[in-house]
């Protein structure tokens, strides 16, 4: 998508975290050959974590912002869906905080993943 290859991976990151993802804002999703990017308040602190979702094994690895401006990264987390062809980010469970909502056309489904503890994932509701 041309947003990401214009602004680069780094400054895709700073653009999603800085700039949606609290609040009732829209998740933008962007998308490369490879990766899909969001942002959203993940574990309901107020900061807007990022968010990156592999294609290809359905696996996404969370930043959660830290009150210092840096980012914690967790380890891949499974979502179940391979080949993913889209993803959304909202306030699916919990109105505090936003989930992550990933599918495969291919395979008719729609995994949702909650990620309120940065350390421990929870296995998807399909
Ligand atoms: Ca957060």
């Amino acid at each position: 998508m041309m947003p990401m290859k214009l602004m680069g991976l780094r400054g895709g990151l700073w653009a999603l975290a800085t700039g949606i993802g609290c609040g009732a804002a829209l998740a933008l999703v962007y998308e490369t050959e490879r990766e899909f990017f969001s942002a959203g308040d993940f574990d309901g602190d107020g900061r807007a974590d990022v968010v990156v979702v592999d294609r290809a094994s359905g696996k996404y690895r969370l930043g959660y912002a830290q009150s210092d401006g840096t980012y914690r990264w967790v380890d891949n987390r499974v979502t179940g869906v391979k080949d993913v062809s889209g993803i959304t980010v909202g306030r699916l469970f919990d109105p505090q905080r936003d989930a992550l909502g990933v599918t495969a056309a291919d395979a008719n489904l729609i995994a949702v993943v909650e990620a309120a503890n940065p350390g421990q994932g929870v296995g998807p509701n399909r």
